[in-house]
């Protein structure tokens, strides 16, 4: 039976070894109780790192341990104290993390972070292969893992991978001063589904991905050779039933049940009854912006001085990676804040601010929403921040005031609170003046929104949907246009090719027979190729054509000392046998004069694009400029083009980043239809990879075998998925 495999950093279940025993305890946080509808049951495995290294791991509870998890549904990745110190302190959380919540001057770019980091991501994958079948769905979570997709992809081509990023991605400008941004995406793109929390960081991964990596996005669709990666937006949510019914419970305590921090925060309340809360909750991180936030407090009060011993603002803030430098100088930073804040403006009857450095059982966090009347969440960059959602859920009477950062996930699913910019003081001394003074009504009327929504989209519906956003594309795939290039039907071409008399070859060269290259002149044929080509070309009873848009300068060079047969321009030119290339099909070049000047104009205004000079076509590539920018201006010439030539015999073709204006009598389909008719062909073949090529497959007669490259809408009637599997088909007709 198939089954749905989690992977994260951390597993889902805390063990703890204490005299030589073991327990292991599920632990509560959003993504276990998140992902509980899908890892239930014995259809999922969670795999992950347990929180204990190779060198605290005793050899003699191995097996219990992996016993323990076992009960869990879940399966551990082993990890030394090395990997730990270089993958999750390192590269994780001094690298990718400070990058992508855009803290450049924090982001380390060291080499030994980055190989722990490729290894460790190995091991979680060989972890998954290892565990897996074929037919299995797999659920990668987070920025530690980022390779992780590739590496299984590899594999595995035909398991479908999803993937969820927890934290910002950011933008194209901050992506790039990573040293191995390229690597990154690829490790990302070895997924079927990729999954943000807002569309914001969705834009930036795939103007990254076309930027960084040229590759044709559409919609939300990035075309990488056979396969089309969906990329969508899926804004976490939060288990809203837990934190109502916790709320309500709470409410519904009497004095002896309420814990001793509830009775503290009562007697507090009581003793001034006009005073305020103000609650803050994060785990200290930079990203988090407390200190700003602790600034902006004592602003505030400097503003607003009938304010003080009027309000309080409490922080929780809970100990996080505190083995890294930058953690440790912020834990300084506030600790000295507080105190030089709480030493200038304490009275004897108040503190202005209550500061815990601890993290608190779920019990007291509840306390804390509960009894608080505002909560002030201030982050710099936040990939979506629960907290904000959390506080809401928890307001059973529906009164409660949050001010939000707009810098936060969450700011653009909950328009209905105070949205504040943390670097702005002076707007929110003004708005927590207003959450201050709030009248009630308003409150329900905003909370009433919030909970709605928070209800309505809990984080079971946010699994769910991703789950089945996963599914649905696996049926596209599974039901794409032309057929698959199979072993059935591969013997059945070989036989066919084995018993022909005379066989005809089309074979287009860019992007069929070698890689797409930015620079043209670098897509030169290999060694193994010209073998290839050597041995087809002198086999018996085969005519072979290369057939190509190129220009027949480079082909001579390429080609001419070969001998092969060679078709370019489109079908302007042709070559027998490697003797000087002659016109195929009578064209007018008048029409160039006029054209020039537009295209150099366009190439004066858009940087990076040139003009391909043929003798019978021109066209303007844009394949080097900026993507968005290039695209832009390739509409406009379009416009231009199509008003300037009005009914000559001239067209302008659209293709892959290149704009082509040529003569409307030449295209692949009638050079190749010219061809197959000089002689008695009973086995015609034609593969290519572009819109040129469609021209044969749609013209050729309906016995040739006709042969797309990449996963794209076609007329032809199968498709490979690379250059590669291009070889090796080709190399089945000469072996
Ligand atoms: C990352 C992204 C994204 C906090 N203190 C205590 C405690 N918590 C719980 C909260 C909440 C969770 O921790 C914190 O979640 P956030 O979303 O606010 O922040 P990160 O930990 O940074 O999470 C973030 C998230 O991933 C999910 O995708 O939203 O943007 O940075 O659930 O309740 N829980 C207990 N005691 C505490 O003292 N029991």
């Amino acid at each position: 039976m198939s089954k749905t495999i989690i992977i994260s950093n951390r597993l889902p279940v805390q063990l703890q070894i204490s005299d030589g025993g073991l327990t292991a305890i599920p632990s509560v946080g959003g993504l276990a109780t998140g992902m509980k509808s899908v890892h239930s049951g014995g259809e999922s495995l969670w795999i992950g790192w347990s929180g204990l290294t190779d060198e605290e791991t005793p050899a003699a509870l191995e097996g219990e341990i992996d016993k323990a998890l076992k009960n869990h549904d879940c399966a551990k990745v082993n990890l030394t104290e090395k990997d730990i110190e270089g993958f999750y302190f390192g590269f994780s959380n001094r690298t990718i993390w400070p990058l992508f919540h855009y803290f450049l001057e924090y982001s380390e770019f060291e080499l030994e972070f980055w190989n722990s980091y490729k290894t460790v991501n190995q091991k979680f994958a060989d972890a998954i292969i290892e565990k897996s079948n074929e037919d299995d769905t797999i659920w990668v979570h987070d920025y530690q893992l980022m390779l992780v997709p590739q590496m299984v992809k590899e594999k595995r081509p035909n398991t479908s991978i999803g993937y969820f990023l927890h934290i910002p991605f950011p933008s194209y400008e901050i992506f790039r001063t990573l040293p191995w941004r390229e690597e990154i995406l690829e490790g990302l793109l070895g997924s079927d589904l990729i999954g943000f929390h807002t569309y914001d960081y969705e834009r930036h991964f795939l103007s990254s991905v076309r930027r960084l990596l040229g590759l044709e996005v559409s919609f939300n669709d990035i075309h990488l050779d056979n396969r089309v990666i969906k990329v969508d937006s899926f804004p976490m949510g939060i288990d809203y039933k837990k934190f109502k019914d916790a709320a309500i419970s709470h409410s519904k305590n009497t004095h002896e049940k309420r814990s001793d921090f509830q009775i503290k925060l009562d007697d507090h309340k009581a003793s001034a009854p006009d005073t305020k809360l103000i609650l803050s909750i994060d785990r200290l991180d930079y990203s988090k912006g407390i200190a700003k936030r602790i600034n902006a407090f004592e602003y505030f009060l400097n503003k607003y001085p009938e304010y003080k011993e009027k309000v309080r603002l409490i922080i929780l803030a809970v100990p996080s990676r505190s083995n890294v430098p930058q953690y440790q100088l912020l834990k300084k930073e506030i600790d000295e804040l507080v105190g030089r804040i709480n030493g200038e403006l304490s009275t004897v009857n108040w503190t202005p601010i209550w500061y815990f450095y601890r993290s608190l059982p779920f019990e007291n966090l509840i306390d804390l929403y509960t009894s608080s009347d505002i909560a002030w969440l201030t982050p710099l960059r936040d990939g979506m921040n629960l907290v904000a959602k959390e506080y809401v859920a928890t307001r059973i009477d529906k009164t409660g005031v949050l001010i939000l950062s707009e810098m936060a996930g969450s700011a653009y699913e909950m328009n209905e609170a105070l949205l504040i910019n943390p670097n702005n003081f002076e707007q929110q001394a003004d708005t927590l003046k207003s959450a201050i003074n709030m009248p009630k009504e308003e409150q329900i009327a905003r909370n009433m929104f919030l909970q709605n929504r928070l209800e309505r989209y809990n984080v079971e519906v946010w699994a769910n949907e991703f789950m089945n956003s996963l599914n649905q594309k696996r049926e596209v795939i599974d039901t794409f246009i032309s057929q698959k290039m199979s072993k059935n039907i591969l013997g059945e071409i070989d036989n066919q090719y084995s018993k022909a008399k005379k066989r005809l070859l089309f074979l287009d060269y860019d992007g069929t027979l070698v890689g797409f290259h930015k620079d043209p002149q670098k897509a030169s044929p290999d060694e193994e190729l010209y073998e290839l080509l050597d041995k087809l070309h002198k086999q018996e009873n085969t005519t072979l054509f290369l057939i190509s848009g190129r220009d027949k300068q480079t082909f001579t060079q390429w080609f001419v000392p070969k001998g092969y047969n060679m078709i370019v321009e489109h079908g302007v030119w042709i070559s027998r046998g490697g003797e000087e290339f002659k016109l195929l099909e009578k064209v007018k070049g008048e029409w160039m004069e006029k054209i020039r000047p537009v295209l150099e104009s366009f190439v004066d205004r858009t940087p990076g694009s040139f003009i391909e000079e043929k003798n019978y076509s021109m066209a303007w590539h844009y394949r080097n400029t900026d993507p968005d920018f290039g695209t832009k201006r390739a509409t406009e010439l379009n416009t231009v083009l199509t008003s300037l030539i009005g009914n000559d015999d001239i067209s302008v073709l659209n293709g892959n980043k290149v704009m082509e204006v040529k003569s409307s009598n030449v295209n692949k389909g009638r050079a190749s239809v010219r061809i197959l008719g000089e002689d008695d062909y009973d086995f015609v073949f034609a593969i290519g990879d572009d819109w040129t090529d469609e021209f044969m497959f749609q013209e050729l007669p309906d016995s040739a075998v006709t042969v797309k490259v990449g996963l794209r809408k076609t007329q032809a009637k199968y498709h490979v998925e690379n250059t590669k599997r291009v070889r090796e088909l080709l190399k089945r007709f000469v072996e």
